[in-house]
């Protein structure tokens, strides 16, 4: 009887938290541009799988991650907070330790609040460990995605150009056999140690810049490791791990509300795709790449269509941050690139704030919730924070997702709602570059007056570049020709604006 009491009183609450809260799936591509994909008018490849997310869902034409890198758009989704807020957020390196202090509010929490359960599965990136500390990898890595809000994950705990290839399953290496030890360390360790430089002539993927220190699977990577032996994974193995880990994720309790943040290494350096994509797009390994990040897609959907999930969830995809050819290794994207520009429309790559290196895919879809169609809204991987809180009931705390907006409206297609009125663009840590669109006008300050990878077609280059430009988006999306003298009104605005903004805590 005592039991009976609150399992009957908890039951409306649990029918209507079925009946209205969509289970969430964020799937995040690696360096993935805007016209990486043929529903964005790449022609020299075909995603079909993306293309019918796309589809039977809402495309947007202005969506955006927050950051031009990897780890500083990650810490912003999870946090609702912008990167460049905190010190220390810029691309992690093998022993960073977790950048996210487990204090703060995450969009894991959101969902837990809400009564999902939750999993981070892919590429993490964004350090493990205590400040001072970094990861131990022979022991209990923490703090790690649990302490911040994950009930579950599996990660590439870094980036796979980066050392060690191996997976975390919840706080453990996995397969790691204690009679092997993994060390990871920034400078190679005493005695003979093949690196990228010493063995360059066995590697099977040859670098070109950086990525040149301990060689594992053919391949040199940015820092050194040894032992682990039994742990390490072929590259050629990841997206079959993110898709088999994420449908038996999904698979074990389809019936609770569940969010899943999966983060694909595709296309991300070094690209090596599985044997079944290699040269199947005819752009080298790059296009593979993105023929095999359109296949994880395509298995996520085939689940979601098995267990009948399609019109309970809510389907997120996007990227971490915009194109680049060259990012360390001779894998041939830039002189096999054809016809194929992986910016769209665009100026500017990763680690550029011109559009190319933050307004990438971005698509929602809500089968029988979303009506399909393509919207012009401003919205951002870092208002899913708030946009969820909102979809599901939660407050947020005052202090929390200080930069992020509720913008589920726009996110759901709903008629008149709207996204951002602002948003500011970053590259890699700091403060000092930075874009900043304001509904079609765009503002760019170059603290260090150099562009980094302002046209993704050639090789990685840093550009001399005045402090500020101006654009009108709405003649010029392509950011070519510099409007400041002619509106130095709008420009000198959006300059103070933005410094306001900068120097704020918070926008929100
Ligand atoms: C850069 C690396 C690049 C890539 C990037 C991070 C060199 C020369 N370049 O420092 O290869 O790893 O960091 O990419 O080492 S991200 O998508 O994870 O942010
Ligand atoms: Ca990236």
């Amino acid at each position: 009887m005592r039991l009976f009491l609150p399992l009957a009183l908890l039951l409306p609450a649990a029918v209507s938290l079925a009946a209205e809260k969509p289970n969430v799936i964020v799937i995040m591509a690696d360096d993935l541009g805007y016209g990486d994909i043929s529903v964005n008018g790449a022609t020299a490849l075909k995603t079909p799988n993306i293309d019918r997310l796309a589809a039977e869902g809402l495309r947007f034409t202005s969506g955006y991650c927050s950051a031009s890198t990897c780890t500083p758009t990650r810490y912003s989704f999870l946090t609702g907070n912008y990167a460049f807020r905190r010190k220390g957020t810029g691309v992690a390196p093998p022993n960073g330790h977790l950048v996210v202090p487990p204090d703060t509010f995450t969009i894991a929490d959101i969902a837990k609040a809400a009564g999902y359960r939750t999993a981070v599965i892919g590429k993490w990136h964004l350090g493990l460990g205590l400040q001072g500390k970094g990861p131990d990898w022979n022991g209990a890595i923490t703090p790690g995605p649990r302490e911040i809000g994950f009930d579950y994950n599996f990660l590439l705990p870094t980036t796979n150009d980066r050392v060690p290839q191996v997976f975390v399953e919840n706080d453990r290496v996995l397969n790691l056999d204690p009679k092997d030890p993994l060390w990871v360390g920034d400078k190679p360790p005493a005695g003979e140690h093949p690196t990228g430089i010493s063995q360059r002539a066995t590697l099977k993927l040859d670098w070109s810049h950086g990525h040149n220190g301990t060689i594992h699977n053919g391949i040199s990577r940015i820092g050194f490791y040894t032992g682990g032996k039994a742990a390490r994974f072929r590259d050629e193995d990841l997206a079959d791990a993110w898709a088999a880990k994420s449908n038996a994720w999904i698979e074990a309790h389809p019936t609770t509300p569940f969010f899943l943040f999966l983060a694909s290494h595709d296309l991300h350096v070094p690209r090596m795709p599985h044997e079944r994509f290699q040269g199947k797009s005819g752009l080298g390994f790059r296009g593979d790449a993105i023929l095999e990040f359109d296949w994880q897609v395509g298995e996520v959907m085939k689940t979601l269509d098995r267990l009948g999930l399609a019109e309970k969830t809510l389907v997120v995809l996007c990227s971490d941050n915009g194109p680049v050819m060259d990012d360390g290794y001779k894998d041939g994207a830039l002189e096999q690139r054809g016809d194929h520009r992986a910016g769209g429309p665009f100026r500017g790559g990763k680690y550029s704030v011109y559009e190319g290196g933050t307004r990438t895919p971005f698509i929602t879809r809500w089968k029988g919730r979303i009506s399909p169609g393509v919207s012009h809204e401003l919205v951002s991987t870092i208002d899913l924070a708030a946009s969820l809180a909102a979809l599901t009931g939660i407050s947020l705390p005052a202090d929390a997702c200080t930069d992020s907006f509720d913008v589920s409206g726009a996110l759901l297609g709903q008629p008149g709602a709207k996204g951002r009125e602002h948003f500011i663009q970053q590259d890699n840590g700091g403060t000092d570059n930075f874009g900043f669109r304001v509904g079609d006008w765009k503002l760019v300050r170059y603290e260090t007056k150099f562009a980094n990878n302002e046209i993704v077609e050639q090789p990685l280059q840093r550009t001399p570049a005045p402090q500020f430009q101006l654009f009108d988006l709405a003649k010029d999306p392509g950011e070519s020709t510099d409007v400041f003298a002619k509106h130095p009104a709008v420009g000198e605005k959006m300059k103070a604006r933005l410094a306001a903004l900068v120097a704020a805590s918070r926008s929100r």
